[in-house]
């Protein structure tokens, strides 16, 4: 299964490591001791490099939150990141995406910004088919804030904001995008870094808009899920599901047997641009025909 397990891959990486280094750069990581999101980034900047990405080739696009600051810690030299508001990043990286396609757009957020702050952006995104990879960070809590419930926390379980336990049943994630007939869908989980660099290279080859669920562990405040918690319930799919409905089955239990994986995947439905009447057999980016309009005589009317 994990990717660096391959001995051309390892290889690879090593040839590539001056732009591996690059994605790295050389911030201090400032996240607690067993955080998940070291792993992910980890995953995210060796699948970069294994697909042949370079720094300039790529928008990496944060959301607020623990997940958010990794920011500016990844492609610190060279690279370009775009830290947004919370819950807001998936409207400003499809932006990029539309604007020009030959930049490949990453955009992370955490499960409150997506699910409780932003969800709206989510459901078009994903409805649009946008093309760009969306990465849920989802540690089950607003963890920058100190650890309160966010729609993925698991009932029952107390938090900063809710000591007598969350009263309400969490949001499936990968079930709620499931349900809006996506084109790509996969989980994977912080602790596996070579499943999670499997699933985003997947992902980043996907035209259109790849939707991935990391389960990650936040040790500081999500008690809940713990590293052995979930080592011992994760199984790792073979096969990727072939339809909607056996994808929502695959997707559906999130408390014995957790499924990581592609858990769908159409690669017949059209990206967004791919979509537009208006863009059918046009070769220039929108970027390519900004230009500088004189507007003046319209305003002049209202003078
Ligand atoms: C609109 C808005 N509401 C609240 C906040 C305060 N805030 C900053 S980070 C954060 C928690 C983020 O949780 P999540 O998105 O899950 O990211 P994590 O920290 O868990 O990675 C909150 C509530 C904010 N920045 N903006
Ligand atoms: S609070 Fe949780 S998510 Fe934030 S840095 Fe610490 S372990 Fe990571
Ligand atoms: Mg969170």
């Amino acid at each position: 299964m994990g990717s660096l397990k391959s001995k051309n891959d390892i290889k690879l990486l090593a040839d590539r490591k001056d732009e591996y280094l690059r994605f790295e750069g050389n911030e201090r990581l400032t996240w607690c001791s067993g955080c998940g999101n070291f792993g992910i980034q980890k995953a995210l900047e060796r699948a970069l490099v294994l697909e042949g990405f370079k720094t300039p080739d790529v928008l990496l696009c944060f959301d607020i939150g623990c997940n958010g600051n990794g920011s500016d810690k990844i492609a610190g030299t060279g690279g370009i990141t775009f830290h947004g508001l919370h819950g807001r990043v998936i409207s400003a990286a499809a932006g990029a995406a539309l604007a020009n396609p030959r930049i490949k757009v990453v955009a992370s957020a955490g499960d409150g910004a997506t699910f409780s702050e932003g969800p709206g952006h989510l459901l078009h995104a994903v409805r649009s088919n946008y093309p760009m990879l969306f990465i849920l960070h989802n540690n089950e809590n607003f963890a920058l804030t100190t650890g309160q419930a966010s729609a993925t926390t698991r009932k029952g379980f107390p938090m900063n904001g809710s000591p007598d336990g969350v009263v309400l049943d969490p949001i499936n994630a990968c079930d709620f995008v499931l349900g809006l007939k996506p084109s790509f869908v996969a989980r994977s989980f912080s602790g596996d870094v070579n499943h999670m660099t499997d699933i985003l290279r997947s992902a980043l080859r996907h035209n259109g808009f790849a939707f991935v669920e990391m389960l990650q562990l936040c040790p500081t405040y999500n008690r809940a899920t713990s590293y052995e918690w979930l080592s011992q319930r994760v199984q790792y799919l073979k096969t990727t599901p072939k339809t909607i409905e056996a994808a929502r089955k695959a997707a559906a239990d999130m408390e014995e047997k957790i499924n990581v994986g592609i858990l769908y995947q159409n690669v017949e439905s059209p990206n967004f641009l791919e979509r537009l009447p208006n863009r059918k057999g046009v070769k220039t980016a929108l970027v390519d025909e900004v230009k500088a309009y004189d507007i003046k005589k319209l305003t002049s009317q209202f003078e």
